[in-house]
């Protein structure tokens, strides 16, 4: 096969110094930090769908993007293209995984027979590509919001046989996923979500929800399926309410139907964002659940009320989501997928290139920024002193069951008022400045 990204050699790290766009001045990826190198924690992903799908079209004109595949009309030598494309891109960058919609790879046919069979040859061309490469699958997924059919929904459509072609199509995708040994499969609610409760069937639409993923867990067992399943909240967009709407909607939902067992969460920056919380703050609420598992790499614009899709650079937010995923114990199955993509006037080839490295970079930087200040323990030694009061006496006693009303409403009267302390958000604020500026 041909080059297709010509002129773009292999990435390398050349330090903070460089002053070269094509290199990354912070990602490291052979590097060790903590018995592990720099690749294994950040477990970064190529997201299919904005790297060799997207164009650059907003709802005021068509795509700007230039690629190295535009000259190609057939749409299956087109998507062969593409899965080299894919191997291409993540090798000179170093970047180990890939995630993919099944409509991402493959582009649908007349019918499901004639769409799977498609995907079938897609997806022994990537096997082929597999077999002397490094590059895995994370994840894959399914696109059942796109199609007109799926314009009411797809597991939580008012249509039975929607919800029929919906699972069809899951079941495909969950197989193939399987196939190229896919680490996840991710949910994310489509368009599982209303416009309006004028029209809407809230608690069948919610109970179906769960019947379909209770039905993705029965098969996933019955083929042997053993990568971990995620649902990725959203709040809005493209409906006006979905139903997975933020981290604590998706675990208290799981929870009613029973399903929490069988799920992670996938957070992404920019719906954490939408759902008016911070990134740290879905992660955290993933991770005291117990059901931290994979990111979907990005940022939205705080002026702007969409999911504007774009590449990672603050590094507020990267180090804080790196110590949210430390204290959860760091990615097993999961990763930062590149959930991303570049702005329609960074319309050049080279501009896909450099909008990973500074994604990649700003993670390694929050990483490692994130892990000192960890190991320093300059937060957690705060946190810990202001709970303090929790590990004896009558904090101890709440703890244990030992007191009550009456306990603690005799206990107020012996105290007397009790001795608050500052929150010192300011002088935290600062530290964080500190440690952001000064690691390298
Ligand atoms: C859309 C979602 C989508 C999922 C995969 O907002 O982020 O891209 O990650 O279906
Ligand atoms: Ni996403
Ligand atoms: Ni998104």
């Amino acid at each position: 096969m041909s080059e297709m990204f010509k002129g773009i050699g292999k990435i390398a790290y050349e330090g903070p110094k460089t002053d070269n766009p094509l290199a990354f001045r912070y990602y490291n990826p052979n590097e060790m930090v903590n018995g592990k190198s720099m690749k294994d924690h950040l477990r970064f992903a190529v997201a299919y769908w904005h790297t060799f799908q997207a164009r650059g079209s907003d709802p005021f004109g068509p795509g700007t993007a230039v690629r190295p595949w535009d000259a190609i009309t057939d749409p299956m030598e087109l998507a062969l293209a593409k899965v080299d494309a894919n191997f291409e891109f993540c090798e000179k960058l170093e970047i180990p995984f890939f995630c993919f919609h099944d409509r991402d790879i493959a582009p649908e046919a007349t019918n499901l027979a004639e769409t799977n069979k498609r995907l079938d040859t897609v997806v022994s061309a990537i096997k082929t590509r597999m077999a002397s490469s490094e590059v895995k699958l994370l994840w894959g997924t399914t696109n059942a919001f796109s199609n007109p059919r799926f314009m009411h929904g797809a597991s939580t459509s008012p249509h039975a046989d929607a919800f029929a072609y919906a699972a069809a199509q899951v079941k495909k995708a969950m197989e193939i996923t399987m196939e190229l040994g896919g680490q996840n499969y991710v949910f994310w609610g489509g368009r599982e979500g209303y416009e309006t409760l004028l029209n809407t069937d809230m608690k069948l639409e919610l109970d179906n929800l769960a019947r379909f993923l209770g039905m993705a867990v029965s098969y996933a067992k019955e083929i042997g399926f053993d990568g971990q399943f995620l649902i990725e909240p959203k709040p809005k967009e493209p409906t006006k309410h979905q139903y997975d709407f933020d981290a604590a909607t998706v675990v208290g939902f799981l929870k009613t139907y029973g399903l929490d067992k069988h799920f992670k969460l996938n957070v992404e920056a920019n719906h954490a964002t939408l759902a008016q919380h911070t990134f740290q703050h879905d992660l955290a609420v993933a991770r005291i659940n117990g059901m931290f598992g994979s990111v979907d790499a990005n940022q939205g614009d705080s002026m702007l009320g969409w999911d504007t899709d774009q590449f990672p650079t603050n590094l507020y937010d990267t180090t804080l989501a790196m110590y949210e995923t430390i204290l959860a114990g760091g990615f097993t199955k999961g990763g930062l997928n590149f959930d991303a993509k570049v702005r329609r006037g960074s319309f050049q080839m080279d501009d896909m290139f450099m909008a990973h490295i500074a994604g990649m970079d700003a993670f390694a930087r929050g990483y490692k920024v994130a892990a000192k200040l960890i190991a320093d323990k300059v937060l957690t030694k705060f946190v810990d002193e202001r709970y303090a009061s929790w590990h004896s006496g009558i904090g101890a006693d709440i703890r244990l069951g030992k007191a009550g009303f009456r306990e603690l409403e005799a206990y107020t009267l012996r105290n007397g008022e009790p001795v608050i302390r500052s929150g010192r958000q300011e002088m935290l604020e600062a530290i964080l400045n500190q440690y952001i500026t000064e690691t390298v």
